[in-house]
């Protein structure tokens, strides 16, 4: 049995919390905290530590889902868990006051991920808010990145089904590279 570990990241309210939720089979371990920051996101509640879900893909595939702190004051956590990564599903809320400019941040941050693993966009809360198109996305995710292959798709982190196509994209994305990766080592 495979096991893959999947991190969430985006900035705070971008979903995380939600999007695993949405997903896990088991009943999801969350650590949230009084929010502090006020003037960032108005919420009672923001995650400081920690999520956690699980979902199986076909009947052997377990993925561990973690969704991670969205301030920068606990990076420390984001390496921690970014060396057992394999991929990571950024979210990020088309309502937030600079989407474009933290999905490049996020990138920026999680550029090993891409090298390695894969990484899928998931850009929430554009049923509620108008804010910039996919095309703007997209454009963003190739000025951030050099030739890496990064799905970009309008989702709802309330939506198991939505969420689910994010996932599986990601998956096949980190094994077709897997795929081609063995293939090369293979004809060496
Ligand atoms: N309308 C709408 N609400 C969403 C969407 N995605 C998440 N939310 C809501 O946004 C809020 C913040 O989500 P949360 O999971 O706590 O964000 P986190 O800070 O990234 O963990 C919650 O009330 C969610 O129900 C979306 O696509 N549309
Ligand atoms: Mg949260």
């Amino acid at each position: 049995m495979a096991e893959h570990v999947i991190l969430f990241a985006g900035p705070m309210c971008a979903g995380k919390t939600t999007a695993i939720r949405s997903l896990s089979e088991i009943e999801t371990i969350s650590t949230e905290a009084a929010n502090t920051d006020r003037e960032t996101a108005d919420k009672d509640t923001t995650t400081v530590a920690l999520d956690y879900g699980e979902i199986t893909i076909g009947d052997e595939d377990k993925v561990r889902l973690y969704g991670l702190p969205g301030q920068r004051r606990f990076d420390f956590m984001w390496r921690i868990l970014m060396e057992r990564a394999v991929g990571l599903v950024l979210l990020v809320n088309n309502d937030a006051a600079d989407p474009l400019g933290q999905l490049a941040e996020f990138l920026e941050e999680f550029a090993e991920l891409h090298e390695r693993g894969g990484i899928v966009v998931g850009i929430t809360r554009a049923d509620i808010a108008e804010g910039p198109s996919l095309g703007d996305y997209a454009q963003t995710i190739a000025k951030s990145t050099s030739g890496a292959i990064i799905p970009v798709f309008t989702v709802d982190a309330r939506d198991g089904n939505h969420m689910q196509t994010c996932l599986l994209s990601l998956i096949a994305n980190i094994e077709s590279r897997a795929a081609l990766a063995y293939q090369q080592e293979q004809a060496a």
